[in-house]
């Protein structure tokens, strides 16, 4: 099934090619001449995941989703969740992105570093809206470790694998839990079931 997924984030894309599988042929915008920025202006993960899919369906016409993802940190109550992306500095920087974390959890001695991952998948099919959503609980290490995966990666700690960083394990053990892969086979399901 040839669909747009709405994404500029490469990371992303790799893991959904993954979890999705061979009946999936991704298309990305930028493959259809899409590069401009979507301006994610709401301020819910719900809201921005809807905003990105709305904004391509409209400029192709085409099935497609997007993904909103954010870290939910407890002890920041819930930050930096739909600020995610641009938590340090306007420009997607994952290693400032940590390191701003890493600051304001030594902020909070003694606290529970507990955490999650949420994504919200919003799902454009024969015009019709579709939300399913996935989340992956851990906790926030003290510092980080490992190259795989990208974004918090090397600052999440899986209850599931609880002495690594997720970028320390491999992808096929973050795509089997993840957030992503949650919502992913959710959706991939309520396709298989629809189409
Ligand atoms: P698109 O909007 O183009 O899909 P984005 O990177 O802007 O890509 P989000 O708005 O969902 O994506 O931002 C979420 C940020 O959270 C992202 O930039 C990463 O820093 C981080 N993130 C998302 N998924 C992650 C994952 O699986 N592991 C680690 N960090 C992740």
């Amino acid at each position: 099934m040839k669909i747009v997924f709405a994404t500029a984030n490469v990371g992303k894309l790799r893991e959904a090619s993954e979890i999705l599988g061979s009946g999936f042929e991704l298309v990305t915008p930028a493959e259809l001449g899409i590069t401009e920025d979507i301006e994610e202006t709401g301020s819910t993960l719900e809201e921005n995941s809807a905003i990105k899919a709305e904004y391509i369906h409209s400029r192709t016409g085409m099935d497609c989703f997007a993904d909103d993802t954010g870290l939910e940190v407890d002890c920041l109550g819930g930050a930096p969740g739909v600020h995610s992306a641009r938590y340090a500095t306007e420009g997607h920087d994952f290693q400032a992105n940590m390191d701003k974390l890493l600051s304001e959890m030594a902020g909070h001695p003694g606290e529970p570093r507990t955490a999650r991952f949420r994504s919200v998948v919003t799902l454009i099919w024969k015009g019709e809206k579709h939300v399913f959503e996935g989340s992956f609980e851990g906790s926030i290490a003290e510092k980080k470790a490992g190259s795989g995966g990208f974004g918090y990666d090397p600052v999440f700690v899986p209850d599931l694998c609880p002495d690594h960083s997720v970028a320390e394990l491999p992808e096929s053990f973050k795509n089997e839990h993840s957030h992503r892969g949650k919502a992913l086979r959710a959706m991939a399901l309520w396709l298989s079931e629809h189409r």
